[in-house]
């Protein structure tokens, strides 16, 4: 039987993704069958489509053959490549269902591309690499959040083997005069290691090592974003001759993952806020070591591509990559042959929002609840029940309200759902059978008592 066929609750034998069939298996098995479909899509190689295009434009400031490109590795990984390998502890709560699209209980939709980073570094075909992906989560829905979106990773290393003499500093520095250079003011407030967040790694590298490596990173980071920017504001000023931008404002803060140290996050001020756009660090020497490279040490990133195809077109609504409306790919036709006649998007009419909204008691979560297999209550199955039922018709999902009965105890909680499809206005009809259907799933796939 396919699963692509049945509610995801349902326990089926077999799910095939990208042609692949795997073995599924309860309770593992949480992959909705709009999910599974859209692994086919491959947004980030779709010629002209604006995630494509700006997978081409990050790869552009990371040439080959120094960087190879790696594009077409499949969504299906397993939990050691996903977390084991990149030292995730067994209780890290990413593993859970709640946050997770698993498959069975040693394969998922892995939720990030550093999923391929031990297996990259073990091919060790190149001095870097970049690696292109679909990546899956479960999550809140709104203007910025998918369960899918797209990753880049990238990494560089340098082998002690085989720089000059064995210096490390020397061959990096070297390497980072030969970098572009840009005149963007990049606030780092932040000293480069701290002691127990990010310890330098002092049995591999020295501190000097460490300060070189990241000093690479953050300048060829930087130097891609204002690649970026300039791009969008010349796409802007061929759209508005009078076009005064803002100027590119960035900033680096400390960040934590679990296989890289030190660790920073690249933040770009945007429409009056810091924005998020990657992660990135010094490579944990483990991830060497256990890939059979010892003597190379280097740096490696994750971006998101969705979030800086956002910022590069003006593209309000995350949704609006998985369109296959005319009026929104024919705006791009004919940039990845030539990524210079890039042009801002034109958003088409605005259709009107549809609110509902919807509330329920919630099963008591305390383990006296004897006999009840279902899981405990989490905020993402909502998010993923809608979602299954309403599509890209959801434009976003948020908590309205929560209290707690002062004499039951019992919890009770309300959301809203704006329903706004992107193409065509929505009937009131239509939103209020969207709408019936979400309630009732609720009460059966949650056993939420609705009020
Ligand atoms: C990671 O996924 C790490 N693997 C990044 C990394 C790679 C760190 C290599 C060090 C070395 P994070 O979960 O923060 O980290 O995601 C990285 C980027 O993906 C974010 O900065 C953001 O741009 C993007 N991103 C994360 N979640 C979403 C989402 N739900 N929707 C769109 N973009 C997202
Ligand atoms: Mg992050």
């Amino acid at each position: 039987s396919e699963a692509t066929t049945t509610e995801p609750q349902e326990s089926t034998s077999t799910v095939t993704i990208r042609g692949a069939t795997h073995p599924t298996q309860k309770p593992w098995f949480n992959v909705p069958r709009n999910i599974v479909s859209k692994t086919s899509r491959r947004l980030h190689l779709q010629n002209d489509h604006p995630i494509a295009i700006t997978r081409q434009i990050i790869q552009a400031n990371f040439p080959q053959p120094t960087y190879k490109y790696y594009n077409e590795y499949s969504p299906v990984v397993t939990t050691k490549q996903n977390f084991d390998s990149l030292g995730f502890p067994a209780d890290h709560p990413g593993r859970a269902l709640t946050d997770t699209y698993y498959l069975n209980e040693k394969l998922l939709l892995r939720t990030h591309t550093s999923a391929h980073q031990a297996d990259t570094f073990r091919a060790n075909e190149s001095d870097g690499y970049l690696i292109s992906a679909d990546v899956y989560r479960r999550d809140a829905i709104d203007r910025s959040h998918y369960p899918i979106f797209h990753q880049m990773e990238g990494a560089r290393s340098w082998d002690r083997n085989k720089v000059p003499n064995g210096d490390i500093v020397a061959a990096v520095m070297e390497d980072i005069e030969r970098l572009p250079k840009h005149d963007v003011v990049v606030e780092d407030p932040n000293p480069p290691m701290h002691p127990e967040r990010n310890p330098l790694q002092e049995a591999h590298h020295s501190a000097a090592e460490a300060e070189a490596l990241g000093k690479h990173l953050k300048r060829s980071l930087e130097n891609m974003v204002v690649d970026i920017f300039t791009r969008a504001k010349a796409a802007a000023i061929k759209d508005d001759p009078d076009f005064v931008d803002e100027p590119l404002r960035m900033r680096w803060v400390e960040a934590y993952f679990p296989f890289t140290s030190p660790s920073w996050e690249l933040e770009v001020y945007y429409a009056g806020d810091w924005l998020e756009v990657l992660g990135c660090g010094v490579v944990k020497q483990e991830l060497y070591i256990n890939a059979n490279v010892p003597s190379q040490v280097g740096w490696a990133f994750g971006i998101g591509i969705d979030r800086i195809a956002m910022l590069l077109f003006k593209i309000p609504d995350i949704r609006l990559f998985w369109s296959e409306d005319e009026r929104f790919l024919s705006q791009f036709t004919g940039v990845s042959a030539s990524l210079d006649t890039l042009k801002r998007f034109v958003p088409f009419s605005k259709h009107p929002p549809s609110p509902r909204d919807v509330s329920f008691w919630i099963r008591s979560t305390s383990s006296a609840a004897g006999g009840n297999d279902k899981a405990v209550f989490h905020e993402n199955d909502v998010m993923e029940l809608v979602r299954s039922i309403g599509g890209d018709e959801v434009e976003s999902v948020s908590l309205i309200d929560e209290f707690v009965h002062p004499k039951t105890g019992r919890k009770s909680l309300a959301y809203r759902i704006v329903y706004r499809h992107l193409e065509r206005t929505l009937t009131g009809k239509e939103t209020n059978a969207l709408h019936e259907r979400v309630r009732n799933a609720l009460v059966e796939r949650l056993g939420v008592e609705l009020r």
